[in-house]
Protein backbone atom coordinates (compact mmCIF):
# COMPACT_ATOMS: atom_id res chain seq x y z
CA UNK A 1 0.00 0.00 0.00
CA UNK A 2 3.24 2.23 -0.57
CA UNK A 3 2.05 5.88 -1.81
CA UNK A 4 3.99 8.73 -3.37
CA UNK A 5 4.22 11.23 -1.09
CA UNK A 6 3.01 15.01 -1.81
CA UNK A 7 5.54 16.41 -4.10
CA UNK A 8 4.68 20.15 -2.57
CA UNK A 9 5.48 21.25 1.04
CA UNK A 10 8.70 19.21 1.27
CA UNK A 11 10.23 20.98 5.00
CA UNK A 12 13.09 22.92 4.65
CA UNK A 13 13.80 22.76 8.35
CA UNK A 14 12.68 19.16 8.53
CA UNK A 15 15.80 17.14 8.47
CA UNK A 16 16.17 14.66 11.38
CA UNK A 17 19.41 13.98 12.68
CA UNK A 18 20.53 10.69 13.51
CA UNK A 19 22.66 11.40 16.62
CA UNK A 20 25.91 9.12 17.73
CA UNK A 21 24.87 7.28 20.65
CA UNK A 22 27.11 8.49 23.35
CA UNK A 23 26.25 12.06 22.46
CA UNK A 24 22.59 10.83 22.48
CA UNK A 25 22.28 8.93 25.48
CA UNK A 26 25.20 8.82 27.45
CA UNK A 27 25.71 12.18 29.43
CA UNK A 28 24.56 13.08 32.51
CA UNK A 29 20.79 14.42 32.89
CA UNK A 30 21.57 18.05 32.86
CA UNK A 31 23.90 18.25 29.80
CA UNK A 32 21.87 15.19 27.61
CA UNK A 33 19.70 17.86 26.91
CA UNK A 34 21.98 20.22 25.97
CA UNK A 35 23.23 17.31 23.69
CA UNK A 36 20.22 16.56 21.89
CA UNK A 37 19.77 20.29 21.40
CA UNK A 38 23.03 20.67 19.59
CA UNK A 39 20.71 18.99 16.69
CA UNK A 40 18.66 21.44 16.84
CA UNK A 41 21.65 23.92 16.43
CA UNK A 42 20.75 26.79 19.50
CA UNK A 43 22.57 25.94 21.93
CA UNK A 44 22.26 24.37 25.69
CA UNK A 45 19.03 24.15 27.83
CA UNK A 46 18.89 24.43 31.51
CA UNK A 47 17.34 22.13 33.66
CA UNK A 48 14.44 23.84 35.82
CA UNK A 49 11.95 20.78 37.29
CA UNK A 50 13.15 16.98 37.26
CA UNK A 51 10.87 14.52 38.54
CA UNK A 52 12.40 10.80 39.48
CA UNK A 53 9.35 9.01 40.72
CA UNK A 54 11.98 7.87 43.94
CA UNK A 55 9.29 9.30 46.11
CA UNK A 56 6.37 6.89 46.72
CA UNK A 57 3.38 8.34 45.02
CA UNK A 58 0.03 6.44 45.48
CA UNK A 59 -3.19 7.84 44.28
CA UNK A 60 -5.36 5.61 46.76
CA UNK A 61 -4.29 9.19 49.21
CA UNK A 62 -6.63 11.05 46.53
CA UNK A 63 -10.34 10.82 46.72
CA UNK A 64 -12.64 9.84 43.85
CA UNK A 65 -15.25 12.71 43.04
CA UNK A 66 -18.19 12.36 40.70
CA UNK A 67 -17.77 14.61 37.99
CA UNK A 68 -19.68 14.83 34.39
CA UNK A 69 -18.00 17.61 32.58
CA UNK A 70 -21.14 19.36 32.90
CA UNK A 71 -21.65 23.32 32.84
CA UNK A 72 -20.27 23.67 36.97
CA UNK A 73 -17.54 20.67 36.13
CA UNK A 74 -14.11 22.10 36.40
CA UNK A 75 -13.13 19.38 33.65
CA UNK A 76 -15.63 21.28 31.38
CA UNK A 77 -14.46 22.15 28.30
CA UNK A 78 -16.24 22.52 25.18
CA UNK A 79 -18.61 20.87 22.74
CA UNK A 80 -16.77 17.93 22.38
CA UNK A 81 -16.19 16.93 26.16
CA UNK A 82 -17.95 13.97 27.33
CA UNK A 83 -21.36 16.01 27.92
CA UNK A 84 -21.01 18.15 25.02
CA UNK A 85 -22.98 19.55 22.52
CA UNK A 86 -21.42 18.28 19.54
CA UNK A 87 -22.80 14.60 20.75
CA UNK A 88 -26.25 15.99 21.01
CA UNK A 89 -26.23 16.99 17.31
CA UNK A 90 -24.55 13.69 16.09
CA UNK A 91 -26.36 11.54 18.67
CA UNK A 92 -29.82 13.19 19.21
CA UNK A 93 -31.51 12.24 22.38
CA UNK A 94 -30.65 9.43 22.62
CA UNK A 95 -26.70 10.43 22.95
CA UNK A 96 -28.00 11.72 26.48
CA UNK A 97 -30.17 8.94 27.48
CA UNK A 98 -26.88 6.27 27.04
CA UNK A 99 -25.04 9.38 28.89
CA UNK A 100 -27.43 8.98 32.10
CA UNK A 101 -26.73 5.24 32.20
CA UNK A 102 -23.08 5.38 34.33
CA UNK A 103 -21.18 7.86 36.33
CA UNK A 104 -18.04 9.02 36.07
CA UNK A 105 -15.54 9.59 38.71
CA UNK A 106 -12.26 11.37 38.41
CA UNK A 107 -9.08 12.21 40.30
CA UNK A 108 -6.35 14.67 40.64
CA UNK A 109 -3.85 15.74 42.64
CA UNK A 110 -0.37 17.43 42.08
CA UNK A 111 3.42 16.15 43.25
CA UNK A 112 6.78 16.47 42.26
CA UNK A 113 8.54 20.08 43.30
CA UNK A 114 6.13 22.87 43.94
CA UNK A 115 3.35 20.08 42.73
CA UNK A 116 4.98 21.18 39.49
CA UNK A 117 3.23 17.72 37.77
CA UNK A 118 -0.35 16.66 37.77
CA UNK A 119 -2.47 13.06 37.71
CA UNK A 120 -5.24 12.94 36.33
CA UNK A 121 -7.57 9.53 36.51
CA UNK A 122 -10.76 8.87 35.42
CA UNK A 123 -13.16 5.74 35.19
CA UNK A 124 -16.78 4.90 35.24
CA UNK A 125 -19.69 3.70 37.75
CA UNK A 126 -21.32 1.55 35.35
CA UNK A 127 -23.80 0.32 38.29
CA UNK A 128 -23.62 3.35 39.89
CA UNK A 129 -23.39 2.16 43.45
CA UNK A 130 -21.11 5.07 44.31
CA UNK A 131 -17.64 3.51 43.27
CA UNK A 132 -15.73 3.70 40.22
CA UNK A 133 -15.77 0.37 38.44
CA UNK A 134 -11.67 -1.32 37.35
CA UNK A 135 -10.53 2.46 38.44
CA UNK A 136 -6.84 3.18 37.08
CA UNK A 137 -4.02 3.22 39.74
CA UNK A 138 -0.41 5.84 39.82
CA UNK A 139 2.07 3.63 42.03
CA UNK A 140 5.68 3.98 42.19
CA UNK A 141 7.97 1.31 42.71
CA UNK A 142 12.52 0.91 42.62
CA UNK A 143 12.03 4.95 41.07
CA UNK A 144 9.15 3.86 39.00
CA UNK A 145 5.92 5.51 37.98
CA UNK A 146 3.25 2.89 37.44
CA UNK A 147 0.80 3.61 35.28
CA UNK A 148 -2.04 0.76 35.17
CA UNK A 149 -5.25 0.91 33.42
CA UNK A 150 -7.64 -2.52 33.49
CA UNK A 151 -10.71 -1.47 31.91
CA UNK A 152 -10.76 1.09 28.76
CA UNK A 153 -13.42 2.86 30.34
CA UNK A 154 -10.64 4.27 32.67
CA UNK A 155 -8.23 6.77 31.48
CA UNK A 156 -4.84 8.01 33.23
CA UNK A 157 -2.33 10.56 32.54
CA UNK A 158 -0.08 13.18 34.30
CA UNK A 159 0.68 16.89 32.90
CA UNK A 160 2.09 19.82 33.63
CA UNK A 161 0.50 21.64 36.78
CA UNK A 162 0.84 24.64 34.89
CA UNK A 163 1.42 26.30 31.26
CA UNK A 164 5.15 26.16 30.01
CA UNK A 165 6.86 28.77 29.04
CA UNK A 166 7.26 30.27 26.08
CA UNK A 167 10.11 28.19 24.89
CA UNK A 168 11.41 24.68 26.75
CA UNK A 169 11.99 21.50 26.08
CA UNK A 170 10.13 18.56 27.94
CA UNK A 171 11.31 14.83 28.14
CA UNK A 172 9.98 11.72 29.75
CA UNK A 173 12.05 8.24 30.08
CA UNK A 174 9.77 4.57 29.08
CA UNK A 175 10.63 1.65 30.73
CA UNK A 176 7.75 -0.42 30.33
CA UNK A 177 5.12 -0.24 28.17
CA UNK A 178 2.04 -2.66 27.82
CA UNK A 179 -1.31 -0.77 25.72
CA UNK A 180 -0.93 -3.13 22.79
CA UNK A 181 1.06 -4.19 19.90
CA UNK A 182 1.97 -7.61 18.79
CA UNK A 183 3.67 -9.80 21.52
CA UNK A 184 5.87 -12.90 20.29
CA UNK A 185 4.61 -11.88 16.82
CA UNK A 186 1.15 -12.18 17.74
CA UNK A 187 -1.62 -9.69 18.31
CA UNK A 188 -3.66 -12.16 20.60
CA UNK A 189 -1.47 -13.27 23.16
CA UNK A 190 -0.76 -16.67 25.35
CA UNK A 191 -2.62 -14.84 28.04
CA UNK A 192 -5.83 -14.39 26.71
CA UNK A 193 -5.69 -10.64 25.96
CA UNK A 194 -6.22 -9.63 23.01
CA UNK A 195 -4.06 -6.39 21.37
CA UNK A 196 -3.51 -5.73 25.51
CA UNK A 197 -7.31 -5.99 26.22
CA UNK A 198 -8.67 -8.35 28.87
CA UNK A 199 -10.93 -10.80 27.36
CA UNK A 200 -13.89 -10.36 30.01
CA UNK A 201 -17.11 -8.67 28.44
CA UNK A 202 -17.47 -6.69 25.64
CA UNK A 203 -15.42 -3.41 25.40
CA UNK A 204 -17.19 -0.90 22.90
CA UNK A 205 -16.69 2.97 22.46
CA UNK A 206 -20.19 3.66 23.85
CA UNK A 207 -21.17 6.20 24.44
CA UNK A 208 -19.07 8.44 22.42
CA UNK A 209 -19.56 7.94 18.30
CA UNK A 210 -19.12 10.71 15.92
CA UNK A 211 -22.26 9.25 14.58
CA UNK A 212 -24.60 6.18 13.73
CA UNK A 213 -27.37 4.81 16.03
CA UNK A 214 -26.92 6.22 19.65
CA UNK A 215 -29.86 4.03 20.58
CA UNK A 216 -27.86 0.98 20.24
CA UNK A 217 -26.91 -1.22 24.03
CA UNK A 218 -23.21 -0.76 24.52
CA UNK A 219 -22.31 -4.09 23.47
CA UNK A 220 -23.53 -3.41 19.73
CA UNK A 221 -21.46 -0.10 19.63
CA UNK A 222 -18.25 -0.53 17.75
CA UNK A 223 -15.47 -3.23 19.33
CA UNK A 224 -12.40 -1.57 20.63
CA UNK A 225 -10.11 -4.49 20.70
CA UNK A 226 -10.88 -5.56 16.75
CA UNK A 227 -9.90 -1.62 16.38
CA UNK A 228 -7.12 -0.47 18.59
CA UNK A 229 -5.04 0.34 21.68
CA UNK A 230 -2.24 2.83 22.06
CA UNK A 231 -0.25 5.73 24.74
CA UNK A 232 0.60 9.04 24.61
CA UNK A 233 4.02 8.94 24.82
CA UNK A 234 4.17 12.95 25.18
CA UNK A 235 1.74 15.21 23.56
CA UNK A 236 1.23 19.00 23.76
CA UNK A 237 -2.16 20.38 24.33
CA UNK A 238 -4.10 23.41 24.21
CA UNK A 239 -6.29 23.78 26.70
CA UNK A 240 -5.61 24.40 30.62
CA UNK A 241 -6.76 21.27 32.63
CA UNK A 242 -5.56 18.27 30.71
CA UNK A 243 -7.67 15.30 31.65
CA UNK A 244 -9.38 12.29 30.47
CA UNK A 245 -12.33 12.55 27.93
CA UNK A 246 -13.91 10.91 25.08
CA UNK A 247 -11.72 10.01 22.06
CA UNK A 248 -13.28 12.19 19.85
CA UNK A 249 -11.94 15.33 22.18
CA UNK A 250 -8.53 14.84 21.87
CA UNK A 251 -8.50 14.88 18.41
CA UNK A 252 -9.47 18.53 18.27
CA UNK A 253 -7.26 19.48 21.08
CA UNK A 254 -3.16 18.62 19.67
CA UNK A 255 -0.73 20.50 18.99
CA UNK A 256 1.63 18.12 18.52
CA UNK A 257 2.02 14.64 19.78
CA UNK A 258 4.02 11.10 19.97
CA UNK A 259 1.21 8.31 20.20
CA UNK A 260 0.87 4.40 19.47
CA UNK A 261 -2.20 3.71 17.74
CA UNK A 262 -1.94 -0.01 17.40
CA UNK A 263 -4.46 -1.41 14.92
CA UNK A 264 -5.48 -5.12 15.51
CA UNK A 265 -4.76 -7.08 12.35
CA UNK A 266 -4.68 -3.77 10.25
CA UNK A 267 -4.31 -4.94 6.71
CA UNK A 268 -5.96 -1.40 5.18
CA UNK A 269 -3.94 1.36 3.81
CA UNK A 270 -4.43 3.79 6.14
CA UNK A 271 -1.51 3.36 8.23
CA UNK A 272 2.18 2.84 7.36
CA UNK A 273 5.51 2.00 8.79
CA UNK A 274 8.61 4.47 7.87
CA UNK A 275 11.57 1.84 7.59
CA UNK A 276 14.29 4.53 9.23
CA UNK A 277 16.93 2.16 7.53
CA UNK A 278 15.87 2.04 4.16
CA UNK A 279 13.79 5.36 3.88
CA UNK A 280 10.89 3.63 2.39
CA UNK A 281 6.99 3.53 3.44
CA UNK A 282 5.76 -0.03 4.46
CA UNK A 283 2.74 -1.83 4.93
CA UNK A 284 1.52 -1.35 8.70
CA UNK A 285 2.08 -5.31 8.76
CA UNK A 286 5.25 -5.47 7.53
CA UNK A 287 5.46 -3.60 11.59
CA UNK A 288 5.16 -4.63 14.70
CA UNK A 289 2.32 -2.63 15.57
CA UNK A 290 4.52 -1.40 17.72
CA UNK A 291 4.47 1.61 16.40
CA UNK A 292 5.39 5.74 17.41
CA UNK A 293 3.11 8.06 15.67
CA UNK A 294 4.79 11.80 16.05
CA UNK A 295 2.30 13.89 14.52
CA UNK A 296 1.99 17.87 14.41
CA UNK A 297 -1.34 18.91 14.09
CA UNK A 298 -2.84 21.55 11.47
CA UNK A 299 -5.78 23.73 11.16
CA UNK A 300 -7.70 21.69 8.16
CA UNK A 301 -9.91 18.67 9.14
CA UNK A 302 -9.01 15.73 8.84
CA UNK A 303 -12.69 13.92 8.59
CA UNK A 304 -15.66 14.99 7.14
CA UNK A 305 -17.79 13.94 9.31
CA UNK A 306 -16.01 13.88 12.72
CA UNK A 307 -13.61 16.32 14.44
CA UNK A 308 -9.91 16.31 14.22
CA UNK A 309 -7.12 18.02 13.26
CA UNK A 310 -4.89 17.04 9.82
CA UNK A 311 -1.66 15.25 10.27
CA UNK A 312 1.77 16.82 9.25
CA UNK A 313 4.07 13.63 9.59
CA UNK A 314 7.58 14.25 9.12
CA UNK A 315 10.15 10.74 8.76
CA UNK A 316 12.91 9.71 7.58
CA UNK A 317 11.11 8.82 4.49
CA UNK A 318 10.14 12.18 3.84
CA UNK A 319 7.26 14.78 4.67
CA UNK A 320 3.60 13.48 4.59
CA UNK A 321 0.50 15.83 4.91
CA UNK A 322 -2.91 13.49 5.95
CA UNK A 323 -3.70 10.37 3.98
CA UNK A 324 -2.00 7.31 5.83
CA UNK A 325 -0.81 7.47 9.46
CA UNK A 326 3.06 7.01 9.23
CA UNK A 327 4.80 5.38 12.72
CA UNK A 328 7.89 7.10 12.47
CA UNK A 329 9.65 4.62 14.27
CA UNK A 330 8.63 0.67 15.66
CA UNK A 331 9.34 0.08 19.13
CA UNK A 332 10.52 -2.74 20.75
CA UNK A 333 8.76 -2.97 23.89
CA UNK A 334 9.97 -6.68 24.66
CA UNK A 335 13.75 -4.59 25.51
CA UNK A 336 12.42 -2.94 28.11
CA UNK A 337 12.74 -2.06 31.34
CA UNK A 338 16.21 -2.78 30.85
CA UNK A 339 16.69 -0.61 27.57
CA UNK A 340 13.96 2.74 27.87
CA UNK A 341 12.83 5.03 25.49
CA UNK A 342 13.42 8.49 25.83
CA UNK A 343 10.41 11.01 24.23
CA UNK A 344 11.18 14.98 23.91
CA UNK A 345 9.21 17.88 23.13
CA UNK A 346 10.94 21.15 22.43
CA UNK A 347 9.25 24.55 21.41
CA UNK A 348 12.25 27.12 20.19
CA UNK A 349 13.14 29.55 17.75
CA UNK A 350 9.58 29.91 16.51
CA UNK A 351 9.28 26.08 15.66
CA UNK A 352 8.21 22.88 17.84
CA UNK A 353 10.59 19.80 17.69
CA UNK A 354 9.81 15.91 18.70
CA UNK A 355 12.59 13.65 19.94
CA UNK A 356 12.62 9.75 19.74
CA UNK A 357 15.92 7.95 21.77
CA UNK A 358 16.32 4.26 21.79
CA UNK A 359 16.83 0.78 20.05
CA UNK A 360 14.27 1.08 17.39
CA UNK A 361 13.49 -2.08 14.93
CA UNK A 362 15.65 -1.54 11.64
CA UNK A 363 18.04 1.06 13.37
CA UNK A 364 18.79 -0.09 16.55
CA UNK A 365 19.74 2.81 18.95
CA UNK A 366 19.19 6.34 17.64
CA UNK A 367 17.49 9.37 18.21
CA UNK A 368 15.01 10.86 15.80
CA UNK A 369 14.40 14.38 15.34
CA UNK A 370 11.91 16.46 13.36
CA UNK A 371 11.46 20.03 13.56
CA UNK A 372 8.73 22.14 12.26
CA UNK A 373 8.15 25.86 12.35
CA UNK A 374 4.99 27.31 13.67
CA UNK A 375 3.65 28.23 9.87
CA UNK A 376 5.94 26.42 7.16
CA UNK A 377 5.13 26.23 3.65
CA UNK A 378 1.49 27.76 4.76
CA UNK A 379 0.81 25.79 7.13
CA UNK A 380 0.40 26.30 10.57
CA UNK A 381 0.74 24.16 13.97
CA UNK A 382 -2.63 23.52 15.36
CA UNK A 383 -3.40 26.29 17.82
CA UNK A 384 0.43 27.18 18.38
CA UNK A 385 0.40 30.58 19.66
CA UNK A 386 0.44 30.97 23.41
CA UNK A 387 -0.29 34.75 22.91
CA UNK A 388 -2.75 36.93 21.07
CA UNK A 389 -0.08 38.36 19.52
CA UNK A 390 1.68 35.66 18.04
CA UNK A 391 -1.22 35.13 15.24
CA UNK A 392 -3.34 37.49 13.29
CA UNK A 393 -6.50 34.92 12.74
CA UNK A 394 -5.75 34.24 8.68
CA UNK A 395 -6.75 30.31 9.91
CA UNK A 396 -9.91 30.93 11.45
CA UNK A 397 -13.17 28.86 10.39
CA UNK A 398 -16.50 27.76 11.51
CA UNK A 399 -17.03 23.81 11.65
CA UNK A 400 -20.26 22.36 11.25
CA UNK A 401 -21.69 19.23 12.66
CA UNK A 402 -25.18 17.19 11.60
CA UNK A 403 -27.14 14.21 12.68
CA UNK A 404 -29.97 12.85 14.60
CA UNK A 405 -29.87 15.91 16.70
CA UNK A 406 -30.14 18.74 14.01
CA UNK A 407 -26.85 20.79 12.77
CA UNK A 408 -24.39 22.30 15.66
CA UNK A 409 -22.03 25.43 14.12
CA UNK A 410 -18.83 25.38 15.76
CA UNK A 411 -18.11 28.85 14.85
CA UNK A 412 -14.39 30.42 15.14
CA UNK A 413 -12.18 27.59 15.88
CA UNK A 414 -9.44 29.92 15.61
CA UNK A 415 -9.95 33.22 15.74
CA UNK A 416 -8.08 36.61 15.82
CA UNK A 417 -7.01 37.46 20.02
CA UNK A 418 -7.19 33.77 20.89
CA UNK A 419 -4.67 32.11 23.10
CA UNK A 420 -3.59 28.76 24.29
CA UNK A 421 -0.57 27.96 26.47
CA UNK A 422 1.14 25.16 26.25
CA UNK A 423 0.54 21.87 28.34
CA UNK A 424 2.88 18.56 28.28
CA UNK A 425 0.74 15.37 28.92
CA UNK A 426 1.31 11.43 28.76
CA UNK A 427 -0.61 8.73 29.84
CA UNK A 428 -4.09 7.70 27.99
CA UNK A 429 -6.52 9.90 27.32
CA UNK A 430 -9.41 7.77 26.24
CA UNK A 431 -12.39 6.78 28.31
CA UNK A 432 -13.97 4.65 26.02
CA UNK A 433 -10.58 3.68 24.34
CA UNK A 434 -7.17 1.95 25.31
CA UNK A 435 -6.38 -0.24 27.91
CA UNK A 436 -2.91 -1.50 29.83
CA UNK A 437 -0.40 -0.28 31.88
CA UNK A 438 2.58 1.85 31.23
CA UNK A 439 6.45 2.67 33.62
CA UNK A 440 7.69 5.90 33.53
CA UNK A 441 11.90 6.66 34.41
CA UNK A 442 11.60 10.32 34.71
CA UNK A 443 10.50 13.49 33.43
CA UNK A 444 12.11 16.89 33.38
CA UNK A 445 11.48 20.41 31.91
CA UNK A 446 13.95 22.35 30.89
CA UNK A 447 14.29 26.33 29.36
CA UNK A 448 17.02 27.46 26.97
CA UNK A 449 19.93 28.65 28.95
CA UNK A 450 20.65 31.74 27.61
CA UNK A 451 18.15 34.00 28.02
CA1 LIG B 1 -19.02 19.89 29.15
CA1 LIG C 1 -19.56 0.76 40.68
CA1 LIG D 1 -8.88 4.20 28.39
CA1 LIG E 1 13.24 7.09 38.10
Amino acid sequence: MKRSRPARRTGRATAALVLPVALALSAAPATAAGAAGQGHGTGDWRLVRSETFDRSLDDRRAPWTRDDDGPGSPYNVDIYDNDGAFFDAVGGPEFRRQLGTFDTYRKSFGFGAGGWLTAELAARDTDKDGTPDAPPTLTTAKGVARLDEPSHHGGILIRSTKALPAEYRVEMTLRGLDFGGQRDGSWDYPDGRINGYSPEGCKTNFPWASGGDFSRPECSWADVRTDSNGFYYLGIMDYDRVAPHNNNFIHVHRKVAMDSYNRYKYTGSGLRYCNPATKQYEPYGAGTGNGVNAIFMTEDRRYPTQPGTEYLMHSECGFAKGGAIVSQVDLRPELLPKESYRFAIERRDGAYTMEMSGVFAHVGRATFRYTRAFVQDDEPIWHYNQKPEEYDGRFNADWTWTGAGGTLVHRDTWPAGSAYPDHFMFGDPHMNFYEGSAQVDDVRLYVPARR
